[in-house]
């Protein structure tokens, strides 16, 4: 049997020690003693870029690599974290996909997400995110000098402030159609994102959601699939 974990939403903050803890901590325990380990997005709450953003996450990347010895780490990326690139995958040994990605087990599959993509009520953040993950924006973002991408990410302000900023702007729900039109396409399957960080399981006529919730300071949460599919604590 194939034992697999999936976690999303850590938003992980350079520098904010706690979480960081428990995030290697569960690195070197739960997840090591699985096969494989999906993390659906925004595992780090900003990304500028790989040559900027893996000094700024030291034990992350080696608790990653560290990890990748024992478990097969998948990771898609969300909308804090779209900038993840190879280097990123090089250093850690880290697999990106891409979405939506269908997750084959013993007794279902499922359709792994970030979340966003079902937010479709939000237009202005679709269009804002139709231009800023566009392959010509981030090739300009990419390519401008540390110090400027920085700025433009209010990375020079207080980490406090970052801190709040995501929860305000990011709970939002989904849009039932847009989830029930991408099931469509997948008749059998059940399906798994975060991103709205309103943990919760959904049972529809065609389809069960499971959401992943964020990770706090001192509290994280997974989905287990193993025989059959559980919520566990992290702490
Ligand atoms: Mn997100």
């Amino acid at each position: 049997m194939t034992y697999t974990l999936l976690i999303a939403d850590l938003h992980l903050i350079s520098g904010e020690v706690d979480k960081t803890n428990l995030f290697v901590k569960f690195c070197q325990q739960q997840a090591s003693k699985v096969d494989q380990l999906f993390i659906l997005g925004d595992l780090f709450n900003t990304w500028l870029g790989d040559d900027l953003s893996i000094n700024t996450y030291p034990s992350v990347i080696s608790a990653l690599k560290n990890l990748s010895n024992t478990t097969k780490i998948f990771i898609i990326s969300g909308n804090r974290d779209f900038l993840l690139g190879d280097e990123f995958t090089q250093q850690t040994g880290c697999i990106l996909l891409k979405t939506p990605y269908l997750l084959e087990t013993n007794n279902k599959d499922y359709v792994l997400i970030h979340g966003d993509e079902l937010c479709t009520d939000d237009e202005q953040y679709q269009q804002l995110k139709s231009v800023l993950q566009h392959p010509i924006t981030r090739f300009i973002f990419l390519h401008l000098p540390q110090k400027i991408r920085l700025k433009l990410s209010g990375q020079l302000r207080k980490k406090s402030i970052e801190a709040q900023q995501y929860k305000s702007h990011e709970i939002m729900n989904i849009n039932q159609h847009t989830a029930d039109k991408l099931m469509q396409k997948y008749p059998n399957a059940d399906l798994i994102h975060g991103h709205t960080h309103q943990q919760n399981t959904h049972h529809g006529e065609q389809y069960t959601r499971f959401v992943l919730g964020d990770w706090e300071v001192d509290q994280g949460n997974a989905i287990q699939i193993d025989n059959a599919l559980n919520y566990l604590e992290i702490r």
